[in-house]
C-alpha cells in the first residue's frame, strides 16, 4: 500500500495527476518535498545510507557529495530521446518520433509497479524566477532520491512553486523512473501538446533531470513557438565597462564548448576595470520586451558543469561554485577524499579511485574522471553571479552570439549583414562532436543554434520562427559568429580561449553600440586590423592572421555541404535561408 505525506497542495489537477501516476508506478511512499533545509538534510542522509552518495573529505569539501552512475549511464541518449508530437512532421527530421498513443502504450507497461519498494518524490519547480512571466511551473515525480537532490540545486523548488502554481492546471507533468537502468528499456519522451514528459531506465542529468533540456529547452522551445518567444541553448552574461555600464549578450554553443567557462570569465589583465557577471551558463528564456528590446532570463538555479578542463586557470568561478554544497557525478577521488578530474590544476596524484571506485595509478591509459563528469552546484555560490538573476524582468539582450567548435573555416569573429543573416550563421552551425553525448567524438556535425538534440518541433519551423521574431523586435540585437577553437595545420590551437575571449566580446559590445566601424568580408563583418584589442596577449602576428582569416575554398565546401543539411529538413525548409545559401555561394563562383 502507498503511504503519502501531506501533499502541500490542494490543486486538484495536480493532486489527480500525481494520485494516477502513483496507481501505476506503486511507490511504497509518496513525499512531496518542500524545498526546506531539513528536508534536504534528512534526504542526504537517505542518499548516504542507500550508498547514492558517498561521502568526500568535509573539510575540502563541506556539503559535497560524489555519486557514481551506472557506468551504461553516464551522458545523454540522443538515439532514445523522442518527441511524440501528433503528427510526425511536427517532430521534424532532426528528432526522432514516436506517436504519442504509441509511446503511451509502449512505456506503461515499463513504469507499471516500477516504484514498488521505493519512494516516489514530488518535486514541485519553477525553471525562471519566482513572479515573472518568463517562468513555468513543473512538477517531476521520481524515484531517485540522487535526482531530487539535484533538482533543488538546479531549479527554484519546493512550496514556493506550489505556491507559484496556485489552483492551475498549467505545468509540465515529468514523470522520471530509473528503472532497472537497462538502455534497452530506456525512453526519454516529450509530448509537447500535452505538457508531459516520460523518462524511463536513465539517471543521467541531461535524461532525468526533467526540469533542463527536457523541459526548458524541448518543451520550451515548443512552448516558446507557440506562445510568441524563444528558449535557446544559451548562456547570458553581463559585462561591465570601466563606466561602469552593463550590457548583456547571450551565447549558444553546443555541448561541452565552453559555456560555463564564457559565462564565469575573468578578464585579462590589460582589461582593468571589466567585469563579466554570470545570469546563466546553459539556457536562455527569451521575450520582446515592451521598448521592442530582446528580454532574456535564465530558467535554473544551478549549474550542472563538465568537470575535465575546470580548473583555477581556466575557470576559476566554477572551482568556487563547487567549493560546498556541491554533487559530483563520475569524477575520480584522491586518497584524502578530494575530488579529481583530467584536467586539474597540480601534479597528477599517484594513485587515484576512478570514477568507477577502481584503483587507478599515474600513468594509467585510462580516464581516472569520466570524461563527461559532472558538477552540480548552486548559482548562489558563484563568486561573480549577476544580481539579475531573479529579477522577473530579466536582463535586455544587446548581442546573440552563435559559436562552434571548427579547427577550420569558421573565423574567430563574424558579424552578420542583418537579422536573417544571423539566423542563416546560427542555422548553419557546425561543431566537432564530444564527450556530452554517446556517439562517434570529433566528427563535424550541423548543429543550429546548438539545438541540434533540443529542438522539441520541426527545424523548418523553429528556424521560421526565429525569422518572424524579426518583425516584433523594434530594437534587435546584433548577431555574431565566434570560434575559439581554430587549429594551425600542427593541429594546435591558435587562439588561447577562456579569459582572452573577453576580447571578442569588447568587440562585439563596440559594435552593438556603434562605437567602431568594421571590414566587410563576403560573409559578414569582421574586425579592422587593430581593432581587437590584443595588449598583453602573446600571440603572433601569423597566428592573429591565420585565426582571422577566411579561406574561400574551405568556404566553399562548407556553404556546398549545407546544402544537404537544408534539403533534409524537407517541405518546412525556410526559402529564405537557402536563399542566402545561394547567394552567398554566387559570390564564390
Ligand atoms: C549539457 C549539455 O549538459 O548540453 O548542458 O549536454
Ligand atoms: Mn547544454
Amino acid at each position: 500500500m502507498t503511504t503519502t505525506t501531506t501533499s502541500l497542495t490542494n490543486n486538484q489537477h495536480l493532486l489527480k495527476w500525481v494520485n494516477d501516476m502513483a496507481a501505476m508506478c506503486e511507490p511504497d511512499n509518496v513525499l512531496w518535498l518542500d524545498g526546506s533545509d531539513a528536508e534536504n538534510k534528512r534526504m542526504v542522509e537517505e542518499a548516504l545510507a542507500k550508498k547514492v552518495f558517498l561521502p568526500l573529505n568535509a573539510k575540502k569539501h563541506p556539503g559535497c557529495y560524489l555519486h557514481r552512475s551506472n557506468p551504461n549511464d553516464v551522458a545523454r541518449v540522443e538515439h532514445l530521446t523522442f518527441i511524440c508530437s501528433r503528427n510526425k512532421e511536427d517532430a521534424g527530421t532532426t528528432n526522432h518520433w514516436m506517436a504519442p498513443e504509441e509511446a503511451y502504450a509502449k512505456l506503461k507497461p515499463l513504469y507499471k509497479a516500477s516504484m514498488k519498494g521505493r519512494t516516489m518524490y514530488v518535486i514541485p519547480y519553477v525553471m525562471g524566477p519566482l513572479g515573472s512571466v518568463h517562468s513555468k511551473v513543473g512538477i517531476e515525480l521520481t524515484d531517485s532520491v540522487y535526482v531530487a537532490l539535484n533538482m533543488r540545486l538546479m531549479t527554484r523548488m519546493g512550496k514556493a512553486a506550489l505556491e507559484f502554481l496556485g489552483d492551475k492546471n498549467d505545468f509540465n507533468r515529468g514523470l522520471h523512473c530509473t528503472g532497472d537502468v537497462n538502455p534497452e528499456r530506456r525512453y526519454i519522451c516529450h509530448f509537447p501538446e500535452d505538457n508531459t514528459i516520460w523518462s524511463f531506465g536513465s539517471g543521467y542529468g541531461g535524461n532525468a533531470l526533467l526540469g533542463k533540456k527536457c523541459l526548458a529547452l524541448r518543451i520550451g522551445s515548443y512552448l516558446g513557438r507557440t506562445e510568441g518567444w524563444m528558449a535557446e541553448h544559451m548562456l547570458i552574461l553581463g559585462v561591465e565597462n570601466p563606466k561602469g555600464e552593463t550590457f548583456y549578450v547571450a551565447a549558444a554553443f553546443p555541448s561541452a564548448c565552453g559555456k560555463t567557462n564564457f559565462a564565469m570569465m575573468v578578464p585579462p589583465k590589460a582589461f582593468a576595470g571589466w567585469k563579466i557577471y554570470t545570469v546563466g551558463d546553459d539556457i536562455a528564456w527569451l521575450r520582446v520586451g515592451e521598448d521592442g528590446r530582446l528580454w532574456a532570463v535564465n530558467p535554473e538555479n544551478g549549474y550542472f558543469g563538465v568537470a575535465p578542463g575546470t580548473n583555477y586557470s581556466t575557470n576559476p568561478n566554477a572551482m568556487h561554485c563547487v567549493d560546498k554544497d556541491s554533487i559530483f557525478t563520475n569524477v575520480a577521488v584522491t586518497e584524502d577524499g578530494t575530488v579529481w578530474w583530467e584536467g586539474m590544476d597540480g601534479e597528477v596524484p599517484e594513485a587515484l579511485t576512478d570514477w568507477q571506485g577502481r584503483p587507478w595509478k599515474k600513468g594509467s591509459t585510462e580516464k581516472a574522471a569520466h570524461p563527461n563528469s559532472r558538477f552540480t552546484a548552486p548559482a548562489k555560490n558563484n563568486p561573480v553571479l549577476s544580481k539579475h538573476v531573479d529579477d522577473p524582468k530579466g536582463v535586455p539582450i544587446s548581442a546573440l552570439i552563435f559559436g562552434g567548435r571548427r579547427s577550420n573555416t569558421a573565423p574567430l569573429v563574424l558579424e552578420s549583414f542583418n537579422w536573417a543573416h544571423g539566423v542563416f550563421m546560427g542555422a548553419t552551425l557546425g561543431s566537432e562532436t564530444t564527450a556530452a553525448a554517446t556517439g562517434q567524438v570529433g566528427v563535424v556535425r550541423r548543429d543550429p543554434m546548438a539545438m541540434l538534440p533540443f529542438c522539441g518541433y520541426n527545424v523548418g519551423d523553429y528556424w521560421q520562427h526565429w525569422l518572424d521574431m524579426q518583425s516584433k523586435l523594434k530594437n534587435p540585437p546584433r548577431i555574431f559568429q565566434v570560434n575559439w577553437f581554430r587549429k594551425n595545420t600542427d593541429g594546435k590551437f591558435l587562439w588561447p580561449g577562456y579569459g582572452e575571449n573577453m576580447r571578442v566580446l569588447k568587440w562585439i559590445l563596440e559594435r552593438c553600440q556603434g562605437k567602431c566601424d568594421a571590414t566587410e568580408t563576403l560573409f559578414g563583418w569582421v574586425p579592422k586590423e587593430g581593432q581587437l584589442e590584443l595588449e598583453g596577449l602573446a600571440i603572433s602576428p601569423e597566428a592573429m592572421r591565420e585565426v582571422t582569416s577566411i579561406c574561400l575554398k574551405e568556404w566553399k565546401t562548407e556553404l556546398e555541404s549545407q546544402k544537404a543539411f537544408f534539403e533534409s529538413i524537407g517541405p518546412r525548409m525556410p526559402k529564405t535561408l537557402e536563399l542566402i545559401r545561394q547567394q552567398l555561394l554566387s559570390l564564390l563562383s
